[in-house]
């Protein structure tokens, strides 16, 4: 398709086509950003995150603008359990283990309150929403298919955490063909030495695995 946007980026600017593009928003839930969910009951500080949510917003709201095809993921796992794998389970030594009851329901649990995408993030009727089990956004989940019915090329990616679901994520599509560019302020990690690691790691070599962007950069190039 005609590349018809010039995105500021590093380590170079990227050429995009917006009706080939789409805004991948990974798992801000509230399990990840609110107290008494998944990230917190890891022993991580939730607050941590909050950074991300008025970028990630404004991209999305250009994204939408611009007719982007909007893709918002979320982390989690069946009432039964059945999709968690032991290793997962039993991972660490969590104040509250996956599935267990917590002020937002059950823990990472489909259907639950804290599973839900955070209120200034909610996805409109038609974004597709993918539910995934995994870290990656494509591993047992439609996303691959959606994004080639779509005629996909493109996708700007944000959201939590960089290092771990958004690494992941970018790391499989890179792999499978996809140009992706990172929007850094959209992104946030527990750890911000590793927040910022991660965007190093992408960008480095050349681009070894994509482009690292922000969300001004990303919101003028949809103007
Ligand atoms: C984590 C995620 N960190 N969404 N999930 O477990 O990055």
């Amino acid at each position: 398709p005609a590349a018809r946007c010039r995105l500021e980026a590093e380590p170079s600017p990227l050429l995009f086509d917006p009706a080939a593009t789409a805004l991948m928003i990974i798992d801000m839930q509230r399990d990840f950003l609110e107290p008494g969910g998944f990230g917190e009951s890891l022993g991580n500080d939730v607050a941590l995150l909050a950074c991300a949510v008025e970028p990630a917003a404004a991209l999305l709201a250009a994204a939408r603008g611009a007719g982007l095809l909007v893709v918002h993921t979320r982390e989690g796992h069946r009432p039964d359990l059945s999709d968690v794998p032991p290793a997962k389970l039993a991972r660490g030594a969590p104040s509250a283990r996956i599935g267990d009851p917590g002020p937002m329901g059950r823990i990472l649990i489909r259907g639950e309150a804290g599973h839900d995408i955070i209120p200034a993030l909610q996805p409109r009727p038609g974004e597709p929403v993918i539910d995934k089990p995994g870290k990656g956004a494509f591993y047992a989940t439609a996303l691959a298919d959606i994004l080639s019915t779509g005629r996909i090329d493109t996708l700007l990616v944000c959201g939590v955490t960089t290092e771990v679901c958004v690494h992941t994520t970018v790391r499989e599509a890179n792999d499978r063909g996809y140009r992706c560019a990172v929007v850094a302020d959209a992104c946030a990690s527990y750890n911000p030495a590793f927040h910022l690691a991660g965007l190093a790691m992408i960008k480095a070599q050349g681009g070894i695995f994509g482009w690292v962007t922000d969300s001004a950069a990303a919101i003028a190039a949809l103007a």
